[in-house]
């Protein structure tokens, strides 16, 4: 069968399932054949959990909604840890930015590269994909989707699928004895969107990670009463602001009289959960579910992206994340040249032996350092692979390091750092005010400098 005669479906036009359209059209551009590309967005606008919603719970369709962030979200991250090879910061904006971009920059930016390429005519928005199933004797897959507007189903034969949903959407909601009962408001980060609710609040955030970090600063900047971290397995350990705390896990509430596990007690007004989130693919048949937890070497993933039982079936992006969006870059080029049939698919076995070094090469990675040093090298690994543009690898780590050399000198200043871009080597600007005082998140305030 001819490339061109093949039938490619791609789910999700979020910074993966973009990144793959982009790595298709670059190919046509150069000169290749390519498949039929059909992207299924089950939102109205491309840009996944970038494209902010203000809905929580269902959406107007009665649908669960997909976006986790909030208002004022800012980069957890230095942009140069995250910058297209292919598509700079200075390209994009015609200048260089501050390293710690709201999401709306991000957006901007995303989109901007997307736009250029003209690949939005590939996408059916508003289209959830509700039913994927392969059928063994044509190897071919059958794609259930709804288009969301008219209500109509359309079944469609595809050769390969993409699977480009996210994995930070449906929430991990454990439970804790009287929260039933607790007199405030109980929430999971991912219906939380405006830290101003929580102004004059005692605030207990449970989970130690990027949320409970994240969303417990928000609070703090926007007028929080106090900030209570409660830990599972460890404290975060910064030097916080005087009116937060870290304590053990919490065992119980009563009232609103949080209890843990030292015995040792507060009041709180509200409680967020930041407590992880789910792989959850409902549309897709059993045997081709991916069941992963979420760490740096996914299971049944051969290079992270080909699912072993079936590798006419890819996940993009599926990974715990230090590298984003060149990440996916580089997994969506390889994933190109493995359907374009420049690169081959190994036996099952060896592909099974790619995933359990991968595992054991993680799990023997002694601290955070340590894996950013594994993620970019498995970065490297598929740019090496591919034509994505290489790029200096060892420069993004290193801005990595000191993002986090700088987490630790100051929690709540970090942002007010600049770091050197790997793509173009040159150095951001230092943004015109300091996180801690800039309550305008809007592009056209960040892009003043
Ligand atoms: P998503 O962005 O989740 O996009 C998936 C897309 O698939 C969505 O558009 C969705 O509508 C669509 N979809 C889902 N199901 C279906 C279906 N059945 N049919 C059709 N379409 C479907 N990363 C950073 O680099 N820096 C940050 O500062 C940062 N902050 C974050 C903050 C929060 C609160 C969260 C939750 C994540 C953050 N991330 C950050 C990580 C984030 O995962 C990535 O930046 C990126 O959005 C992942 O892209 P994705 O395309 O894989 O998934
Ligand atoms: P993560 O990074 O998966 O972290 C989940 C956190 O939740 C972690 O600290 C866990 O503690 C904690 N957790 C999970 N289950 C429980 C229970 N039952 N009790 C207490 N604590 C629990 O999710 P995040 O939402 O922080 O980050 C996801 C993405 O969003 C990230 O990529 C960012 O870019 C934004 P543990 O350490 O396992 O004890």
């Amino acid at each position: 069968m001819s490339i061109s005669s093949k039938k490619i479906a791609v789910i999700g036009a979020g910074p993966s399932g973009l990144a793959q359209l982009r790595a298709f059209q670059s190919a046509a551009n150069n000169g290749a054949e390519i498949p039929e590309i059909v992207c299924f967005e089950k939102q109205r606008n491309w840009g996944g959990l970038w494209h902010y919603t203000w809905r929580t719970g269902l959406d107007e369709y009665g649908d669960p909604v997909h976006g986790s962030m909030y208002r004022y979200l800012w980069s957890n991250g230095p942009k140069e840890g995250l910058e297209f090879a292919d598509y700079s910061f200075e390209e994009h904006f015609g200048k260089q930015i501050a390293s710690y971009p709201p999401r709306a920059v991000l957006f901007d930016y995303i989109q901007g590269r997307v736009e250029k390429a003209g690949v939005r005519k590939w996408i059916r928005f508003n289209t959830n994909v509700t039913r994927i199933k392969f059928d063994d004797r044509t190897r071919e897959f059958s794609v259930r989707s709804i288009d969301r507007d008219t209500g109509d189903e359309t079944v469609e034969r595809f050769d390969y699928v993409i699977v480009c949903t996210g994995h930070f959407s449906t929430p991990n909601v454990p439970e804790f004895d009287g929260l039933d009962k607790f007199n405030g408001r109980v929430l999971h980060a991912h219906d939380f969107r405006d830290a101003v609710e929580f102004k004059d609040k005692r605030v207990l955030i449970i989970g130690t990670s990027y949320s409970a970090e994240d969303i417990g600063s928000q609070c703090w900047k926007y007028g929080a009463a106090s900030i209570t971290v409660s830990h599972r397995t460890a404290p975060i350990g910064y030097t916080w602001p005087d009116n937060w705390n870290e304590v053990p896990l919490l065992t119980r509430v009563e009232g609103n009289t949080a209890h843990f596990k030292d015995g040792t007690s507060q009041d709180v007004d509200a409680i967020v959960l930041c407590t992880g989130y789910q792989h959850h693919f409902p549309f897709m048949a059993d045997e081709l579910k991916l069941k992963t937890a979420n760490r740096l070497a996914t299971a049944n993933l051969y290079k992270g992206v080909a699912y072993v039982p079936n590798p006419q079936l890819f996940y993009l992006g599926m990974q715990d994340q230090w590298y984003t969006f060149n990440m996916f870059d580089a997994q969506a080029w390889f994933v190109r040249d493995v359907i374009l049939e420049a690169i081959n698919i190994p036996s099952h076995a060896a592909m099974k032996d790619d995933v359990v070094d991968r595992e054991a090469r993680e799990d023997a990675l002694e601290d955070d350092y340590a894996c950013i040093r594994y993620q970019g090298a498995y970065v490297k690994e598929l740019m090496d692979e591919t034509d994505y543009p290489n790029f200096d690898i060892e420069k993004a780590n290193e801005a990595f390091f000191q993002w986090k050399k700088h987490k630790k000198e100051n929690i709540m200043g970090f942002r007010d750092n600049r770091y050197e871009s790997a793509i173009t080597g040159t150095l951001s600007p230092i943004h015109h005010t300091k996180w801690a005082e800039e309550l305008d998140d809007s592009l056209e305030s960040y892009l003043k400098n």
